[in-house]
């Protein structure tokens, strides 16, 4: 089947999903291709927070319904360090608040609006192939259903994430991929119980980061910090609780246990292209970029890179493309900031992993000790971190 399209997209996840609806929304007509099942995308357990920004960007297009409905606003989080609790109120430092909502739901969302709308979308592709980004018409081919599809379009977007195919064409004397990996991963669970704390805590302890988050008032979302190494077959319920409990308690408060329905392992890396933009190929969300997990940036990262790129692309498909132009400088510069404040989370609260030697890890914890401290008692610190946890403003 061919298919003649304004914008061919490949990927479904947030970035994708929400490209597609952008677009619709301005009338520019498009092809997604998804290569997993809808099921599978829908059951990947990622993020939990959205940023005041991508909230606004979800309004903006009318899909925050049931984010309004659903989601937990919260006005700030709670700094921890060796037990003593500090909340940071982002509400009174920075007047703006985040919203606790499950990229599952987000996703969820985004799919059922494009089934409302009947959009040209394609799970289950197969041997998903785009083609001709030099040149005037580049093209997606991909098979469905036992049925070859070429897809002619104007712009070939990949929202394909970190182990998609675009970046992958981008020519390598002009694609620079730079990037850092963490001595650390999370050990993350869901478990069916109510959240023992209001607002997030992220806790630094001698035995390494952990983390109260949450994905409603009934189910609650944790973390550890664990060696790359660890294998989860090496994690019962039973000593992730207790870690749990080690790492998060505080005196007064106690720690709920439940139920644990979901546990991975997931590794922290750090990555940037060098450009989001060759000839009609763009990229955007984790196509481009990877952020650890601590700053809650990699789905607000998506939402905002095609918050711009939609605007710019249906302006470019009316003959104005200035803002096309200059996307990937643009999504760069402050995908720039965003890893910045990422890495900062990333080494303020997790211990120095085995690798580092005994001594020189023994100083480095108590160095972020002493920078948490700071941050716990600076409000200019705390404005600093408010500001950027909440999101900054997309230009
Ligand atoms: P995604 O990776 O979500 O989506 C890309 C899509 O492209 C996928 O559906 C994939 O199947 C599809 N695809 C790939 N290759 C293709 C091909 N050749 N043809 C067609 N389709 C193809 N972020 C946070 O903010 N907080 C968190 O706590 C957090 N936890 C995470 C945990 C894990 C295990 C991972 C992997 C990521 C986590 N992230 C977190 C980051 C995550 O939320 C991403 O930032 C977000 O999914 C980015 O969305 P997309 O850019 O759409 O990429
Ligand atoms: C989550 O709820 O999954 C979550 C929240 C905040 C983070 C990371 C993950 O920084």
């Amino acid at each position: 089947m061919k298919h003649r399209a304004s914008v061919a997209i490949v990927g479904a996840g947030p970035a994708g999903l929400l490209l597609g609806l952008i677009l619709h929304a301005r009338d520019i007509d498009f092809v997604l291709v998804e290569h997993r099942s809808r099921e599978h995308v829908l059951s990947r357990i990622r993020a939990g927070v959205l940023e005041q920004a991508s909230v606004d960007v979800l309004d903006r297009y009318a899909l925050a319904t049931r984010l309004h409905e659903e989601g937990l606003v919260h006005g700030g989080i709670h700094l921890q360090v060796e037990g003593r609790r500090t909340h940071i109120d982002f509400a009174g430092l920075v007047g703006r608040t985040v919203t606790v909502y499950g990229q599952q739901r987000v996703v969820a969302d985004l799919m059922e609006r494009h089934d409302e709308l009947g959009t040209a979308v394609y799970y289950d592709g197969s041997e998903v192939t785009p083609s001709g980004i030099d040149g005037s018409s580049p093209r997606v081919e991909f098979r469905h259903d036992g049925e070859d599809h070429a897809v002619e379009a104007d712009f070939v977007v990949g929202t394909d994430g970190y182990h998609g195919v675009c970046r992958t064409l981008l020519p390598s004397n002009l694609l620079d991929v730079v990037e850092r990996t963490y001595d650390a991963a999370w050990l993350g669970i869901l478990a069916d119980v109510a959240p023992s704390t209001d607002e997030l805590i992220y806790s630094l302890h001698p035995d390494g980061f952990a983390m109260h988050s949450m994905r409603s008032l009934t189910v609650s979302r944790l973390y550890l910090q664990v060696d790359p190494a660890e294998d989860i077959a090496d994690w019962s319920d039973a000593r992730i609780w207790a870690a749990l409990q080690e790492r998060l308690g505080a005196p007064g408060w106690s720690l709920t246990e439940g139920p644990i329905t979901e546990k991975s392992i997931t590794p922290m890396r750090s990555s940037v292209a060098s450009t989001l933009a060759h000839g009609r190929l763009f990229l955007a969300g984790d196509a481009g970029h990877i952020v650890p997990p601590t700053g809650a940036k990699g789905l607000n990262a998506a939402i905002a890179d095609v918050a711009m790129l939609g605007e710019a692309l249906a302006a470019a498909v009316r003959g104005s493309d200035g803002a096309l132009a200059d996307y990937s400088d643009r999504a760069l510069e402050r995908q720039w900031k965003i890893q910045s404040f990422s890495q900062w989370m990333t080494d303020l609260l997790h211990t120095p992993g085995t690798a580092t030697p005994e001594d020189e890890r023994r100083f480095r914890y108590r160095s972020r000790v002493g920078q948490v401290a700071y941050v716990t008692g600076s409000r200019f610190a705390q404005q600093a971190l408010a500001e950027q946890y909440t999101g900054l403003v997309i230009a």
